[in-house]
């Protein structure tokens, strides 16, 4: 069995991660391509639990290493129970958010150490990496308006403009670091350009 492809969506909030999620299954599913569909934090009864715990405006204050330690239990479940078994499967994953997330939001905009969130994605990965991520890209407001439109804010929607400002720092970062792996999309842009820079980098995964 030939192994499936990982593919991650990440960005800032409201940069249509979700809705191009969706665009992509089904683009990947027309050309016959078996696709699992998930997102963290979550994709596993237990690590949705520990996405409500995360996201909960009402809740008490949750410290920086309990975020940082609940962020990567979840995705030790989900890894066990959902991504690699689909992999393994020859199904292709695409998850919205992964580690990038984890550098960009407890690295970039809570300040974690570096050093710490790599020894913890070690632990909790092994070798486990995407093959691809896509890094939608647009100015924080921009993200923020769009957020807004569609929901009341969580406990991450509720930081202010420079908590969001250093996050995106943060993934722009990452692209610097790995653009082996992570391709940048401008989000900033008509859906319909956006869809087409996605299928730029994906199609040619198909060959
Ligand atoms: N988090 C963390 O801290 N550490 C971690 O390691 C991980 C996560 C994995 C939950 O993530 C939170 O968890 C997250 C970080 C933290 N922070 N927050 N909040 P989430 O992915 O569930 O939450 P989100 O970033 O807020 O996602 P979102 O609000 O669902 O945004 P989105 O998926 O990127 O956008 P969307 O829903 O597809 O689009 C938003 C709206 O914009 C919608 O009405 C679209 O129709 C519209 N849209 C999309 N694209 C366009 C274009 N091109 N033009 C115009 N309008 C558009």
């Amino acid at each position: 069995m030939i192994r499936g492809k990982f593919i991650t969506l990440e960005g800032g909030e409201g940069v249509g991660k979700t809705t191009n999620l969706a665009f992509i299954k089904g683009y990947l599913q027309q050309h016959n391509v078996p696709v699992v569909v998930t997102r963290e934090p979550g994709g596993t009864v237990l690590a949705e639990k520990i996405r409500h715990l995360l996201l909960d405006n009402d809740s008490e204050t949750i410290s920086e290493p309990a975020e940082l330690l609940l962020i990567f239990a979840a995705r030790a479940q989900h890894i066990k129970h959902v991504i690699e078994p689909a992999l393994a499967q020859g199904a292709w994953v695409l998850c919205d958010r992964f580690t990038d997330a984890t550098y960009a939001y407890q690295g970039g905009g809570r300040n974690m150490r570096i050093s710490t969130i790599e020894w913890l994605e070690n632990l909790v990965q092994g070798s486990l990496r995407p093959d691809l991520t896509l890094l939608l890209d647009a100015p924080v407001e921009i993200g923020l308006e769009r957020a807004q439109k569609r929901a009341a804010f969580d406990r991450f929607e509720s930081e202010k403009i420079s908590f969001f400002e250093q996050v995106r720092r943060a993934y722009l970062l990452q692209l610097e670091l790995h653009p082996e792996r992570i391709k940048l999309i401008k989000a900033n842009q008509p859906l319909v350009d956006v869809q087409s820079a996605l299928i730029n980098v994906i199609h040619p995964l198909l060959r």
